[in-house]
């Protein structure tokens, strides 16, 4: 990775809260998996955040491995990525103390993903649940990344880690790069098959589909997938949200246009468009199904991945996290 200087560099992680779903696959994966040869990428399993709401410690431990499990069967080469769990590397934390104390309340305080999850789990606002985006700005620093691949409802997170970076070069002289959100053009928000005007959610079994659901299970969903009364198979997001998300994630999973599609479809109706958007979605999840249901059996390998990449992402989270003590003032271990 040393030898790659040159290379612009990456840095992405979800949460092992839930099954991996289609949303994060192509809001997020599937970019990683593009970008994978183009730049120096680190692809991490972030249990820290995940615990902001209270996890269940068999689950948290399980869907973590599974986790990883699926992103190598997504197709990430643990050779070419640093693949690795948040955990095992502490720097994330003894930065994300630093930058909390570079951050507004007031800042925190907007964050959308904050107001809904605080909605959501009234009987629990943690003081974590409130600085998960300190946090998620230390991952992506830490690294020097230049790019953040996420779905939409990120964006905000990823340009309040930008002020809190430009804010520290500006007290401390240049320290940070500043990253930019990388949000595909198509898909970077899929919307839930049962309420299309609500996004496709892992909290949300029913109208969200699992990377690891049975094909019956996908093929189901998406025939009971919400449209509307009428019969064409058109895009129109405002006033035909179900159809027009189908149609996203048809061409999404194909890799067809949206004119593509619609011609495709012309004059056929919604019992035949329906089950071609669900087999579509079954080919492209089966290949990764069955590779992650393989790795999973493979405990030792999935081991020696995520121990390989704790030690190459401690190395890179070392060299910044010691500019950033030295220029704060901290005297040097
Ligand atoms: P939760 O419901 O617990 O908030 P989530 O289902 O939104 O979780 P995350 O783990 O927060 O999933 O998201 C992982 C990545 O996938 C992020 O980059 C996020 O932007 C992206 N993502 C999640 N859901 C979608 C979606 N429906 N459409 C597109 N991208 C998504
Ligand atoms: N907040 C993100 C997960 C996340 C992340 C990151 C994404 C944590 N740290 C750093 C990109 C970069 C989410 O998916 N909810």
């Amino acid at each position: 990775m040393e030898n790659q200087a040159r290379k612009k560099r990456i840095f992405s992680g979800i949460q092992p809260s839930g099954d991996l779903t289609l949303g994060s696959y192509m809001g997020a994966i599937k970019n990683w998996v593009a970008l994978q040869d183009e730049y120096e990428c680190l692809y991490c399993i972030v249990d820290m955040h995940a615990i902001t709401v209270r996890q269940n410690p068999a689950d948290l431990r399980r869907r973590a491995l599974e986790q990883l499990a699926q992103y190598l069967a997504c197709g990430l080469d643990p050779q070419k990525n640093v693949l690795f769990i948040q955990s095992h590397v502490p720097q994330h934390a003894e930065l994300g103390w630093i930058l909390g104390c570079y951050t507004q309340f007031g800042e925190l305080s907007r964050m959308t993903q904050f107001k809904d999850k605080s909605a959501k789990h009234k009987d629990n606002i943690t003081a974590g649940l409130f600085t998960y985006p300190v946090l998620m700005a230390a991952d992506i620093l830490l690294y020097q990344a230049d790019l953040v691949p996420v779905g939409a409802d990120q964006k905000q997170h990823v340009e309040l880690c930008r002020d809190i970076a430009q804010r520290f070069n500006g007290l401390y002289s240049d320290t940070f790069t500043l990253p930019e959100p990388f949000i595909p053009k198509m898909g970077a928000r899929i919307m839930s098959l049962g309420n299309p005007e609500s996004k496709m959610s892992k909290s949300d079994p029913d109208g969200c589909i699992y990377l690891m659901d049975k094909p019956e299970d996908v093929m189901r969903k998406f025939k009971r997938a919400v449209t509307d009364s009428e019969t064409s198979v058109k895009f129109d997001k405002e006033n035909k949200p179900g159809i027009s998300n189908l149609l996203t994630i048809y061409c999404t999973a194909t890799g067809k246009t949206l004119e593509e599609a619609e011609a495709e479809f012309a004059g056929q109706g919604y019992g035949v468009f329906k089950p071609a958007v669900g087999e579509a979605v079954v080919e492209l999840m089966r290949p990764v199904r069955e590779e992650a249901t393989r790795l999973l059996a493979d405990k030792a390998y999935l081991e020696s991945v995520y121990r390989e990449g704790a030690q190459r992402a401690q190395y890179l989270a070392n060299k910044t996290l010691s500019k950033v003590q030295r220029k704060i003032g901290f005297i040097a271990r």
